[in-house]
């Protein structure tokens, strides 16, 4: 990620064409939210996408917890997402060795190569789950496709830190042409004005265990602010419970954007 640099920049000069469009999106909507809409029927995860798709970049998915899924779902949710112009992110982390996470990927119920713009992984595994879901891109029709890698976790306790963390960013440094950036809570890799900068590096920073009013829940679940996480180096603000368990979603999202918007052109100048 390269925090001093504006995200339209970034959308002409970035090396993946995902990215380059996830930017060019940030920056005609002025907005860095992604939403995370844990619902669990079409219905509700349609009328969401529907009601919060001018306020957001991204729109992030758990398809497997939808009770009544059927492609119907996903190919509405696509239409959805062309009409206001984001990116679907199926939060699925895979983990699990190569020849099963090209099946999950491409094939199954879910399909999920199908309409996913942006999928994640954990390299738990060791570098090949990433060489799989590449290669799957690679073999592909699909062009805009892209992986982050889930470098760190918000929940109390979590295991991914350290040299886990590391490693994170080695093997994305060795598969950039399909991996865009991380799932973390802060920069990873150097900022393009430190000394410590790779030239033509520009990894995404996607932050989860984002809220304005809360610390965190009942099961380990733990929050920072808008304005923390911005500060921290990220670039995309991942928000669930924060935005769609409100009385009034759209007035939580354009909170959520003004705020997420706001800490992002005060680091500009900063
Ligand atoms: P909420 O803002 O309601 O706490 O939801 C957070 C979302 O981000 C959930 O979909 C969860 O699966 C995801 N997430 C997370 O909370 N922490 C992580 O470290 C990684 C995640 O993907």
């Amino acid at each position: 990620s390269r925090s001093s640099v504006s995200h339209g920049e970034r959308a002409k000069c970035h090396p993946n064409a995902l990215a380059r469009r996830l930017f060019a999106i940030a920056e005609t909507k002025q907005t860095n939210i992604a939403v995370s809409a844990d619902l669990t029927t079409t219905r509700e995860l349609l009328s969401i996408a529907e009601a919060l798709g001018p306020y957001i970049a991204v729109f992030k998915t758990h398809i497997d917890i939808i009770s009544d899924f059927t492609s119907d779902t996903t190919d509405q949710l696509q239409r959805v997402a062309e009409k206001h112009n984001f990116l679907i992110f199926e939060d699925r982390k895979y983990i699990d060795i190569g020849n099963t996470v090209q099946k999950q990927y491409r094939g199954g119920a879910l399909r999920i190569y199908d309409w996913a713009h942006i999928i994640n992984a954990s390299v738990l595994a060791g570098e090949g789950i990433i060489d799989a879901l590449s290669r799957t891109i690679e073999n592909g029709e699909e062009r805009d496709r892209g992986i982050l890698i889930l470098a760190e976790m918000t929940s109390k306790g979590s295991l991914a830190t350290g040299e886990y963390t590391k490693a994170s960013v080695e093997i994305a440094r060795k598969h950039k042409e399909h991996v865009i950036g991380f799932v973390a809570t802060r920069q990873l890799s150097a900022d393009s004005r430190s000394d410590e900068a790779v030239p033509g590096e520009d990894f995404v920073i996607f932050t989860t265990g984002i809220s304005i009013s809360s610390k965190g829940d009942a099961l380990g679940q733990q929050y920072q602010s808008p304005a923390s996480a911005m500060e921290r180096g990220a670039d995309f603000l991942i928000v669930g419970r924060g935005i769609y368990s409100g009385s009034d979603p759209v007035a939580s999202a354009k909170a959520y954007r003004d705020a997420g918007w706001e800490a992002y052109l005060s680091r500009l100048e900063g």
